[in-house]
């Protein structure tokens, strides 16, 4: 008999709705009226990949399902909060959790529910199914520009710092795209990726000096956008003219690149991390927050974002020159900062973070930690650093074991030699999918 007065809870992410999940549910009718704890973006940020649909979204399928009499938000992966908020009579979960790294999340429900006289109902896990392989499927269904573009502001808003890494062709975004590594019982991943104009101009055998035409660097995110689906942040140099900007953040933003970021830079750029070795000019405050501005005004919607790149510290001019551009350049309504720096240690995007979090607590703010690279992205989450960018690291990974083996081949005559070190045609043929 199913008793209507009592409360039976149910934490879950449901983003593929699939039987496991009506299975949980039945069980939990059978003993009351269900609640669900739906795991906001937050919750899931920490543990695995931003669920595909959103909490709004996952709400309204959620509610529809027979037997469900109420849908909240679970805050966190640990299901205590809700417990002692809501002090449900029952609270159902699958087998799933008896060991392994879930183990600890059933010591601490149980706990809560021990403190008010809650039961805890286990159902045997479903084995037919894993929300790992939907997450593969995920990958198989691909995304739309709108949907990849928003996870951008959707990551902001849930993860208090998200990591970029450099992507240059399909493959080395595949790469980046696929890549995991569980520590302490989290599942870490990139959050999307970089397309950087070194990395880029390099793949092409041409120098960083924007001579790469934007068609041709929108082709070549198109062809990553192709086989991937995380959301992707695109240094687009200076921007160019304002006028041209306008019109290539058109561009941008109908493909589904999530964010631009122009440095204020003049002239012919050189790649940053030369410095003053090289011939480039900083650009004055009013015309570069005029081509913010510029941008701003062409996007169709709200969720592209423009981002500037600061180049003081580069310029040597000092914390002080970088923070007076970051309020003229907030001023003009840009979206986030990201501060620039080529010394080897992270002192002074530190200085001024500290400083820029006095007067913008929300603004997100962007590192690029590639001469600063002692820096852990715990110590850029402490400074209030919202973005990490690995700007170049996988194509630097890629070369030099590209001109060893030509070497090698060289040397021996023959190929046998460097054999080893390479990957089998077998892995090259599993690496893409359809390839059979
Ligand atoms: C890039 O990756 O192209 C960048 C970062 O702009 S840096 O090379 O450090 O200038
Ligand atoms: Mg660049």
């Amino acid at each position: 008999m199913e008793n209507q007065k009592a409360t039976v809870y149910i934490g879950m992410t449901i983003d593929i709705l699939h039987h496991g999940h009506i299975n949980i549910i039945e069980e939990a009718r059978k003993h009351g009226q269900v609640m669900i704890g739906l795991l906001t973006d937050a919750a899931v940020a920490d543990h695995k990949r931003l669920p595909y649909l959103t909490w709004e979204q996952r709400k309204k399928i959620v509610e529809n399902i027979a037997g469900v009499v109420q849908v909240v938000p679970q805050e966190e992966w640990e299901y205590g909060p809700n417990l002692r908020r809501y002090k449900p009579d029952f609270m159902v979960h699958g087998t799933d959790w008896l060991e392994g790294p879930l183990a600890p999340y059933r010591d601490s429900a149980l706990a809560a529910l021990n403190e008010y006289g809650g039961k805890l109902i286990e159902v045997p896990y479903t084995r037919d199914v894993s929300s790992s392989a939907m997450a593969e499927q995920l990958v198989a269904l691909g995304t739309t520009p709108d949907i990849r573009r928003a996870t951008m502001r959707r990551l902001l808003s849930s993860k208090p710092l998200s990591r970029f890494i450099e992507a240059h062709n399909p493959i080395s975004a595949l790469i980046a795209e696929h890549a995991r590594a569980e520590v302490g019982g989290k599942v870490r991943q990139f959050d999307g990726f970089w397309s950087s104009s070194l990395t880029d101009s390099t793949a092409r055998g041409k120098p960083d000096i924007e001579a790469l035409d934007i068609n041709s660097r929108l082709a070549n995110i198109s062809d990553i956008f192709d086989v991937t689906t995380k959301p992707l942040i695109m240094d687009a140099d200076t921007g160019g003219k304002t006028e041209h900007f306008e019109l290539h953040v058109r561009s941008m933003e109908r493909l589904g690149i999530s964010v631009s970021i122009i440095e204020d830079k003049c002239g012919l750029k050189k790649n940053s991390l030369f410095g003053t070795d090289v011939c480039q000019t900083q650009e004055e405050i009013e015309p570069f927050c005029e081509k913010i501005r510029a941008g701003r005004a062409a996007r169709v919607g709200e969720d592209f974002m423009i981002i500037a790149r600061i180049e003081s510290l580069i310029f040597d001019k000092g914390v002080n020159d970088a923070l007076r551009r970051a309020v003229a350049y907030a001023a003009a309504g840009v979206d986030g900062i990201m501060i620039h720096s080529r010394k080897k240690a992270p002192d002074e995007i530190f200085e001024f973070a500290k400083q820029f979090r006095n007067s913008f607590p929300n603004l997100p703010l962007v590192s690029v930690p590639t001469s600063y690279n002692v820096v852990t992205e715990e110590e850029l989450e402490e400074h209030g650093f919202n973005i990490v960018i690995y700007a170049n690291h996988l194509m630097r990974a890629a070369y030099p074991a590209m001109q060893k083996t030509a070497q090698q081949i060289l040397r021996h005559g023959r190929s046998l030699e460097v054999d080893s070190e390479l990957m089998s045609i077998k892995d090259v043929l599993e690496l893409i999918p359809g390839t059979k």
